[in-house]
Formats: structure tokens, sequence, C-alpha cells
């Protein structure tokens, strides 16, 4: 395919909106990793926005050169990439966007690609992990959020929100509980025995003050000795990230990781057994001068760069 209408030849500022200037196109045919964007967020708790992360992420992806010198991979050198576009979701239909979602998904991994999602908000992990774990059978995940996602319920009484979707996972037998990891976990909680409950479910909380009294290169230690050679499921929510790096998103928490610890921690996964990521909760309308959507593209660029030393690894 003729790669130049996407602007792969031109300026940053200039072609068409794709990510990292990758063609748009649904043929799955030897591809490895498809770029999905999901803009769902109707599932938020608080201020909503996140349907419009996807796209501006795509947007900032274009200041994306394409070598990484911390992981020494140029990604698009081993990788080939697609931007498959985005999920038909049905803002007022979570089902039928779960739905939606976890087929989407399943076509892409049935054709052998790795999938990197764009949110859309946190209760899309539900459905993510509904599809790999139809590939991939139980998964470690690591998961990166300044909430823990656990709750039964949200606020007046449903099952499924942004806040229920890893006991929602762990009910389904989705995850190896023995793998998963929830870092940078923060904030006034609305129980006091709130992270109790979640370790009672199999969570493994790092909370930020332990990260921060450790240090990243710590924290990653850790997350590989408890996740080993597992299949793993990467879920990083933005507001992991302290609003004075990422104000754009919904339900921020303040206390948290710099910028460049985010992006340490996840180049601190190379070589393990990654199988799916997702970015969720951008909202680019509450962001500044776009630092959120760009840190996003940042972390995703991370992502292709742990699938391109995978691919590099098994030739
Ligand atoms: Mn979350």
């Amino acid at each position: 395919m003729d790669n130049s209408v996407y602007g792969s030849t031109l300026q940053p500022f200039a072609g068409i909106t794709t990510f990292m200037r990758q063609p748009a196109t649904r043929e799955l045919k030897d591809v490895d990793v498809a770029i999905l964007g999901i803009p769902f967020d109707s599932a938020t708790s608080y201020r909503s926005g996140t349907r419009f992360g996807p796209r501006k992420i795509r947007e900032l992806s274009a200041m994306l050169w394409g070598s990484n010198q911390v992981l020494r991979v140029a990604p698009l050198d081993h990788l080939r990439v697609i931007d498959y576009g985005d999920v038909d979701v049905v803002p007022v239909d979570i089902h039928e966007t779960f739905a939606r979602t976890t087929a989407t998904v399943k076509t892409i991994l049935d054709a052998g690609a790795t999938v990197i999602s764009l949110g859309g908000d946190h209760s899309l992990a539900l459905p993510l992990l509904r599809a790999h774990h139809a590939k991939f059978g139980k998964l470690a995940v690591v998961h990166f959020d300044s909430h823990g996602d656990m709750w039964d319920y949200d606020f007046v009484g449903y099952k499924y929100s942004h806040g229920t979707p890893f006991r929602r996972a762990v009910e389904e037998d989705l995850i190896d509980t023995d793998a998963y990891l929830q870092i940078g976990i923060r904030g006034s909680t609305s129980a006091l025995d709130d992270y109790e409950m979640a370790t009672n479910l199999g969570a493994r909380i790092m909370t930020i003050r332990d990260a921060m009294a450790q240090g990243t290169e710590k924290i990653v230690e850790t997350i590989r000795q408890t996740v080993g050679t597992r299949p793993i499921y990467i879920s990083f929510d933005i507001d992991a990230v302290d609003p004075a790096y990422a104000p754009g998103t919904g339900t921020p928490e303040v206390g948290g990781f710099t910028s460049f610890q985010a992006l340490e921690m996840v180049r601190g996964l190379a070589g393990l057994n990654s199988v799916g990521f997702d970015l969720v909760e951008v909202d680019p309308s509450f962001d500044h001068g776009d630092i959120t959507s760009l840190l996003a593209a940042n972390l995703v660029f991370e992502f292709l760069s742990l699938a391109a030393l995978k691919k590099r690894a098994a030739q």
C-alpha cells in the first residue's frame, strides 16, 4: 500500500491522522499490531469526554519519530502496524458496546495480530479482557491506575461502570490472581477497607506511596518476578499519572507518577510475554496544551516497542 497519503513522507503537522501515520485498514493479513480506538465514555462516574481520546491521541502521535533510544529498537522496522479505526460503539448501550468491542478484538486476535486499544473509559477493560482471555487463557494483568476499579457496584447500583471492570473480570475468571498487580493506587476511597476488599479478590496493590518509597526500578522488579513468563495484559489508566502531567482525564487524583516514571515503568516490562495493551481515560476536553494526549501517544509508542522487542527476540 502507498503509505504517503497518510503523511509518512510529509511534515508532522501535515497528512491524514492515523496512529503514527500507519495505514488505516481492516485488512489483517500479515499484520503484527492493530491500533484500535474505542470512543466510549458512558460508564464514567464523574466528568465524561474520553470518547474524544482516540482521535486526539492519534493526532499527537504524529510527533513520534520512529526510534526508541532507551529500548534500542525502531518498532516500525520490525512490526507491520495498522490503524484499524474505531469500534462502532453505542453511547446509550454499554452491553452492546461491550459485545461489539469483544467481537472486534477477537477478530483481530484470531488473525494473529496484537491489539493496542485507545480508550475510552476504563469499563472497556472488561470486554478487552474477555477477548484476550478467549485467545490466551487466564491473564496476568499489570494495571496502572490511581483507582483499583474493583467496586462491586457504581454509586447507583449498576454492575458495569468504569469503577467495576476488574472485579467483574476476576468474577469471570479472566485474570490469574496470582499475577494481578495494581500500581499507583491512591486518593480518598469510598470505604476504609477498599484496599483490603481488592486484596481479598486477588489484587496485589502497590500504592503510590510504595512506588515512591521503593522507586520505579524496584516496582518493575516486583512486577517481573510476579508475572514471570505468563501472558500479560497491560492496562494503563492515564490517571495513574499526576494531574500536573496528565490533567486531561475524568477522575483525576493528585499525588501521582511523573510522565518520566510512567514511561520508565512501561519500558521496564521489556522482555516479558505481553499479549495485550490498553491506554484509557484520556479526556482531551480537560487537557492543557495536549500534554495528556502527548503522554498517551508516547506510552503507546513504548507498547509498540515492547511488541517489537518480543517479535525480534522470537526471530
Ligand atoms: Mn481506572
